[in-house]
């Protein structure tokens, strides 16, 4: 969807925009700890080796952010992203030897838990006689293979997971991560499989306390939500290999929409993807091809694809930064 302004023209984001949203949104809680633990995990990542080659790291977004419609919140807008796409991907991400920074909407799919039923502390495990936990035997091989990979990733040091619920604490951890991230310049990605809410209330302008129904028909002005990729881009990691991620319900404007974000935001790939479809099929879209990724069958990842090709791509995107950054020379 188009932020358009009230005259149905597609409105900019200015950087007095962008400033604006941050100075007026709440403070983030626990932001000294998640600063600290995003420099430590970029540090001892970019020390680390993998292959004779210095570890990439790539930030995943992933599930729906939510717009809080009073500050002492108890309705929000939200939307239908489940968080698949973000936890799968980082399982691929991981298993091509990157350092993954999930940032993750609370409560939506985890890596390595696609598997487990959905209520699965309840579904998986049982207690016996003498009352100690153990896993349901039907469940059993699928619980151990989540405990092992999850704790393989993070014993490693290769997962990082930091959860946001609403669109003030999405971005306000993006924008400490694309910072984090500038000092490892080209082998730093972003991953933007996040569904960010379009619109928003500004925390300025929101009810205090829970809205009274008794007032009548409830009318409310919502804001554009200022479009953070060019900031991203041009200020925050310049160097980093962008990837956002282009939904639409209707197949006719799809690639056409994603086309226009490859232009405008200057990502290095777009990937398009439509409501009913996703996880069987995405467009990858670059400056200089359109490559669709479909999954074989019913019981692969479209995922599995997509990382295959994103990391070949990143891997050539490095070695043309680093000719760049030893001749001069302008690719
Ligand atoms: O989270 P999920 O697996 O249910 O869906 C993934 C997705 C459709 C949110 C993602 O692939 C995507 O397109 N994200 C960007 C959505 C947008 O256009 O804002």
């Amino acid at each position: 969807m188009d932020s358009r302004n009230g005259l149905g023209a597609p409105q900019e984001t200015s950087d007095a925009d962008i400033e604006s949203f941050f100075e007026s949104a709440p403070p983030l809680r626990d932001s000294f700890n998640v600063s600290r633990k995003v420099k430590e995990f970029i540090e001892r990542n970019s020390r680390s080796f993998e292959n004779g080659r210095s570890t990439r790291v790539v930030c995943v977004t992933s599930g729906g952010t939510t717009v809080p419609l009073e500050q002492r919140c108890v309705r929000f807008i939200d939307n239908f992203s489940s968080g698949h796409r973000g936890a799968t991907s980082t399982e691929y991400f991981v298993k091509a030897g990157y350092a993954v920074i999930f940032l993750h909407r609370r409560g939506t799919c985890q890596p390595y838990c696609g598997s487990l039923p959905e209520d699965s502390l309840l579904d998986c495990f049982e207690l016996t006689e003498d009352s100690t936990v153990q896993a349901c035997p039907s469940h059993a091989e699928a619980v151990k293979r989540a405990i092992r990979n999850h704790h393989a990733a993070v014993e490693e040091g290769l997962l990082l997971k930091l959860p946001y619920t609403t669109i003030f604490e999405y971005l306000q951890i993006l924008r400490v991560i694309a910072i984090s991230m500038r000092s490892i310049g080209s082998c730093g990605m972003f991953y933007l499989a996040a569904a960010v809410s379009d619109f928003y209330v500004p925390w300025e302008s929101m009810a205090e306390h829970k809205i009274q129904s008794a007032a009548g028909p409830l009318d409310m002005r919502l804001a554009p939500v200022p479009k953070m990729l060019s900031v991203l881009r041009n200020k925050w990691a310049p160097a980093a290999f962008c990837i956002s991620f282009k939904l639409e319900t209707d197949p006719k404007i799809l690639l056409e929409k994603a086309d226009k974000a490859l232009r405008k935001y200057k990502m290095h790939m777009v990937v398009a993807n439509e409501l009913s479809t996703r996880n069987e099929e995405v467009v990858v879209i670059s400056s200089s091809d359109r490559i669709a990724v479909r999954r074989e069958h019913q019981n692969e990842d479209v995922e599995k694809h997509l990382i295959d090709l994103l990391v070949e791509r990143h891997a050539v995107y490095i070695e043309k930064s680093s000719t760049v950054a030893l001749t001069g020379e302008v690719v």
